[in-house]
Formats: C-alpha cells, structure tokens, sequence
C-alpha cells in the first residue's frame, strides 16, 4: 500500500503515522561492502515481501500497534552525513516515544542508530545477531567498513551480546576476551541446549537489537553478501529472540546486510517475517 508515495511495511492502517508503535526507516545505504554487492535493494525488497504477510503473525496482531514506514533516507550524500541523517531521524522517533527500525543496507548504518540512542539512554546493551564478530578495528585501513561496525559501537560505550558468531579473526575473539563479550556463537546455539536467560541479570535494561541476517543460516538467507554456512535456524532464532526480549525494553533495531537474488523472494520475505514476528514478540512482552 502507498500512502505517502512510497511502499510501507505490510502497508495496515491501525494507527495515524504518529502513534504507530513501530516506525520504519529504510537506509539503502551501500559503501563498505567488499564481496556480494546489493544490500542498497534491501529495504525495498524487504517492504515489497511484507505486502504478502498476513496481519494474525499465528498468536496476535502486532500491526494493530501501528507501524509507520517513513520514506527511504537519501543516501547519495557523504557516509558521515548518511549517518547524521541516521542520528537525527532516530532522535525524531525516540523523542515521540516509538520504536525506531531501520532496515539496511549494510551494517555501518548501526553507528548512526546507536549515537542518537546515547544521547537519551545511559546504558545501552546491543543484542547483535551475526555471522561475523564484527569487532575489527580497521579493514582494508577503513574504520567505519561494515566488518568493524560492533568495534565502533563498543567505543561508544555500548555492552555487547553476540548471537550466531561463527567468523572471526583470533583478534577478534581476544577481543571479545579482554572485553567481557558475551555471546552465544553459532556452533553453541546448533549442539546445547539454550540457556535459560540467555542475558545476565547485570545486562542493561534497554537493549538494542542489530541483526545482520546473514546470522541466519544460507538456507533460509542465501542473499547477503558473505554467507557463512552452520548458521540460526528460524525456531531457534525465534526461542532466542523471545528469551532477550523477556524483561528488557527494546529502544530500537535494525535488520541489515540482506543483498537480494533477482527471481529469489524466500530470502526477502524470511527477512519480512523476521521483523514482523519480532514485533509479535515485543508487543507481547508489553503486557
Ligand atoms: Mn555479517
């Protein structure tokens, strides 16, 4: 559905745009990356699948909370203005008391996110779903490359818990070491059984959500730009996601990286769902 001109997410009229719950902004935001290219179609290919989605997500219906879809942010602009952009159109949503959710392009637009989100919130934990740790401190001598986006977050002054690991340097894991990184990797997630809590008790209360979904497994998400094979699988992505949600507040999230296949929609619309079943589990928690 068009309202404003461009195509929204699911595209339901439960809330003016104002009082939706949810509000979307798509980033198409692409520089960094070096290997599969294509993750500037990401928000468009994500909207177009969630116009398939039926509004009953099998236990509720989230969109009756509203969700805004804002027009996608221009990024044929400097990636430092890009993410000024970023920064101001999430003080906008935090300011009016909604939840902020950017769907990218490629992860650096994380850094944008979570500099508005400090100015409000104290302490912020970042729940970050990956394949990749994410924690470089340079790559290819670029500080603000899409592989370094969890370091640049972790110099704001952010914690950090991982989700699906299952690429990293041996610097990247020291890192994680010396730092106190939690996570549950990969190959943790597939062969134990989850945890009860999968965040500690000391975690913060407000937690951000970043997932790269290339965290999924290729089968579900072959269309990022480095598929890593043993990835998430969709109940168990579903089961984690509900246990970091318990008890926390969520102040905002992005879902990054998808690069889609021309004439492959699985890909697209697994990612449509991923958020609309994530707001499901959020507005559930509220009660
Ligand atoms: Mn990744």
């Amino acid at each position: 559905m068009k309202k404003n001109g461009h195509p929204e997410f699911i595209g339901s009229d439960f809330k003016a745009p104002d009082e939706a719950l949810f509000q979307i902004i798509p980033v198409p935001f692409e520089k960094s990356v070096c290997y599969g290219k294509g993750t500037a179609g990401g928000p468009e290919a994500i909207i177009n699948a969630s116009l398939q989605l039926e509004l009953f997500d099998g236990k509720t219906i989230p969109a009756e909370y509203g969700i805004n879809t804002l027009p996608p942010l221009d990024c044929d602009v400097s990636p430092e203005k890009t993410l000024e952009n970023i920064s101001s159109a999430f003080r906008d949503i935090i300011g009016m008391g909604k939840i902020p959710v950017m769907l990218g392009g490629e992860h650096t637009v994380t850094c944008g996110a979570i500099a508005a989100l400090k100015e409000k919130y104290h302490e912020i934990g970042i729940v970050h779903f990956d394949a990749h740790a994410d924690l470089k401190d340079k790559y290819y001598d670029n500080p603000m490359s899409h592989a370094c986006v969890m370091r640049r977050v972790f110099d704001m002054g952010a914690q950090i818990f991982q989700v699906g690991v299952r690429s990293l340097t041996l610097e990247e894991e020291n890192f994680r070491k010396e730092n106190r990184i939690a996570h549950i990797d990969a190959e943790e997630a597939a062969l134990k059984p989850l945890p009860y809590r999968i965040l500690s008790e000391c975690f913060p209360k407000d937690i951000y959500i970043s997932f790269d979904v290339d965290a999924l497994d290729p089968s579900l998400v072959p269309a990022t730009g480095t598929p890593e094979p043993g990835g998430l699988l969709w109940y168990q992505t579903m089961n984690i996601l509900e246990s970091i949600v318990k008890n926390r507040n969520v102040i905002g999230m992005d879902f990054v990286e998808l690069a889609p296949i021309k004439g492959m929609h699985s890909p697209d619309f697994a990612i449509a769902r991923l958020i609309y079943n994530t707001f499901g589990i959020i507005t559930r928690s509220m009660y």
